[in-house]
């Protein structure tokens, strides 16, 4: 059974608004899919976004004690969700969730190896130590790699942070380098490329799509996954083009048009060995074209989610 997680928080994100991301694509469902919400019912997991209302504690990595809560939260869900034999679609505010996410499938898959397939405008691999603005949206692959990159820092990080971060990074190594590969990345800082350069991991970038093919990229990134028993798909709507809509924490200009980003998802989720697929960074607030990110991010869901259906089905 296709189930749907809603994981609202939006503590990751340096701009506000990203945990109306549901509500937006929920109207737009009325457009284009009424039935669509009625069908898959959504399951919340509690978010922590009050504390946006507090002062911020933890500047290296803001709000980092909710996020935490809420990753715990989402570890379990997604442990429970699988452990029910069921294939979990996720939306989620921002995209410091989606380490939870991986937390929860490494915990009901503890032996088997994991491979991440990250669509999205920035490598988001940074760490406290290295993060020049605190965003822990822009951290969540290090928490998976199991990640500080001391080599590169340029923060100092107080004890009681750095506590926190371990805590989020766990017992072990959830996500080895060799089963990462991103999808349209294109915007990435100085510590980041260090570690793109140093483990070698590949980016189908949007040009590299356009020349080489769909068939050929999308054969580029099985070959990655090729040691891998499960994969997950995430998502962020910025890796599509800003020309598109301008509603999402931090758009950057050369992404995937939507019918591109479309064709490629559902390409990778036919793989068999994919467990979950999530959906992320929709920001309503910030959309200049009304609700043009949500709409677009909904009918990308909306035909993942029909092709899930008949997949298992078969
Ligand atoms: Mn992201």
């Amino acid at each position: 059974m296709i189930r749907l997680i809603c994981n609202l928080s939006e503590l990751g994100a340096g701009t506000r608004g990203a945990s109306l991301g549901y509500d937006a694509m929920l109207i737009a469902s009325y457009k284009f899919n009424p039935k669509f919400f009625r069908k898959l019912k959504p399951e919340f997991i509690d978010h922590e976004n009050h504390k946006l209302f507090e002062d911020v504690k933890t500047p290296v990595a803001k709000r980092l004690d909710g996020i935490y809560k809420v990753y715990m939260r989402m570890e379990a869900k997604m442990k429970e969700v699988m452990m029910d034999n069921d294939f979990p679609v996720v939306i989620s505010g921002d995209h410091s969730n989606a380490g939870g996410t991986i937390a929860g499938i490494k915990s009901a898959f503890p032996n088997s190896r994991l491979g991440v397939i990250w669509i999205d405008a920035h490598a988001d691999m940074h760490s406290p130590y290295t993060s020049p603005s605190g965003n822990v949206h822009g951290m969540p692959l290090s928490t998976a790699l199991y990640e500080d990159n001391l080599d590169c820092k340029i923060v100092n990080v107080p004890a009681e942070t750095s506590k926190l971060w371990d805590a989020l990074k766990g017992e072990e190594q959830r996500l080895a380098y060799e089963d990462l590969i991103f999808m349209g990345v294109r915007d990435y800082e100085k510590p980041e490329e260090y570690l793109l350069i140093r483990h070698k991991v590949p980016n189908v970038t949007v040009k590299d799509y356009r020349n080489y093919g769909h068939d050929e990229c999308i054969k580029r990134v099985m070959q990655r996954m090729e040691g891998c028993d499960k994969i997950y798909v995430s998502f962020d709507v910025d890796s599509m083009d800003p020309s598109i809509s301008r509603g999402t924490g931090t758009p950057v200009p050369g992404g995937f048009k939507a019918e591109e980003v479309e064709n490629i998802i559902l390409s990778l989720i036919e793989d068999p060995r994919l467990c979950c697929f999530e959906i992320t960074e929709v920001n309503p607030v910030l959309d200049n074209k009304g609700n043009a990110m949500a709409e677009t991010a909904f009918q990308i869901l909306n035909s993942v989610y029909t092709k899930l259906k008949a997949k298992f089905a078969k």
